[in-house]
């Protein structure tokens, strides 16, 4: 038995699902090298359990498929017609089976994790456990990083840096294109010498640029994430054997077999989970354990989540393997009013792991009411297509 695993969890039973499409704007445009977000569309997914308990997941996706290939309405439409329909009625005896209940439907693994996170919270407060606990989290605290837009000058990005060392964020991701990239480290290094400072590049550079991004190696960055494509790991691992800074992989790795075959390869020394892009908790977590097993860190990777994706991004940062800090900001951060109650503070740069049951933040319907363009009822008479 794991140490997860307490003697008789109960197993639930899924009744409907609610589909909340909601429209959420940032407080500040964010820029990386694939384009600029000001406002999106987002479904947040309500799993109600036959004793009636909800649970909330959230589609990570924004409104163009630009950072992969889903967006809001591709997962939105998925999930209607083809994950849902697969796990209503059905008892599920422990979330982490949920993952591959979902194999049929092959990728559209953000679709997946808004569900599948969905069931893990529901499934956590059936059983009175937060959900940390019941992921094998052992940290009470987890440390924050920020993850900044790429901005209009070297002298803004100084700025903006200023203000969130200020704030007590425990490392500062700056996002790097071609054209905005060693100026702008580099001004940011000279007024900080010894922050954590790492670089995003979104895959924007190719493997013609290799002398180019061995200039990062001066300046001490935790790593570089993402250099080239967003399919690759092959050429990854020819830039790592010429780089001294880290790579860290981020849209290359959508799976455990992906994350092996990576690590295997030498293509990163480090990994950011976003559980969206592996499509849940569960999958997540094995890759955590892998990589511990490995020796290569892993962090909490971001996608401008609201408070229910944040949640989530919260209780599975407290595992252990987690030792790099994330782009977990606070609420505040992202919106003028988060729809989760209490709102995701920071208090010197951490994040309280919270101990009620599931995620332990609970919808605020009335602010929820504010941003929602629509909710949709799927429950078993929704079956337009054979499941498999
Ligand atoms: O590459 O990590 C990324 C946001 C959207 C899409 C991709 C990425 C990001 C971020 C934002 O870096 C991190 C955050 O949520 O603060
Ligand atoms: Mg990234």
């Amino acid at each position: 038995m794991q140490p997860t695993e307490q003697a008789s969890q109960q197993p639930i039973h899924i009744r409907e699902v609610i589909l909340h499409t909601v429209n959420v704007s940032l407080q500040t445009p964010f820029t990386t090298s694939f384009g600029t977000m000001r406002t999106k569309d987002v479904c947040l997914v309500e799993v109600v359990d036959s004793s009636g308990i909800s649970g909330w997941g959230e589609t990570v996706t924004s409104d163009e498929p630009y950072y992969n290939e889903e967006t809001t309405y591709t997962a939105t439409y998925i999930l209607k017609d083809f994950l849902i329909p697969k796990v209503i009625g059905r008892d599920i005896a422990h979330p982490r089976d949920v993952h591959n209940m979902l194999t049929f439907v092959r990728r559209n693994n953000i679709a997946k994790a808004a569900l599948e996170t969905a069931i893990w919270d529901v499934f956590a407060k059936k059983n009175g456990q937060p959900l940390h606990a019941l992921l094998g989290g052992e940290k009470e605290k987890i440390a924050v990083g920020k993850s900044i837009g790429i901005q209009a000058s070297p002298e803004k990005l100084v700025e903006k840096v200023g203000q969130y060392v200020a704030e007590g964020f425990k490392k500062i991701k700056v996002k790097i294109a071609p054209g905005t990239d060693i100026a702008f480290i580099d001004a940011v290094r000279k007024q900080y010498p010894d922050i954590p400072l790492m670089a995003d590049a979104n895959s924007a550079y190719t493997l013609d640029d290799i002398a180019h991004l061995k200039r990062l190696d001066e300046y001490n960055l935790m790593m570089i994430e993402q250099p080239l494509a967003h399919d690759d790991i092959i050429d990854h691992a020819t830039l790592q054997k010429e780089l001294q800074t880290p790579i860290c992989l981020d849209e290359s790795i959508h799976s455990y077999e992906d994350a092996r075959k990576a690590i295997e390869l030498g293509s990163c020394r480090i990994i950011n989970i976003k559980i969206g892009r592996v499509g849940g908790l569960g999958e997540s977590v094995r890759i955590h354990d892998l990589c511990k097993a490995h020796d290569i860190a892993v962090w909490c990777g971001g996608m401008l989540e609201t408070g229910v994706g944040r949640a989530h991004n919260i209780h599975m940062t407290a595992l252990s393997n987690f030792t790099l800090p994330g782009d977990t900001a606070p609420s505040s951060h992202y919106w003028e009013e988060d729809i989760v109650t209490p709102e995701i503070t920071m208090k010197d740069g951490y994040i309280d792991v919270p101990n009620g049951p599931g995620i332990s933040y609970e919808v605020d319907r009335a602010k929820l009411e504010k941003v929602l363009l629509h909710s949709e009822r799927i429950d078993s008479a929704h079956s337009p297509h054979p499941i498999p």
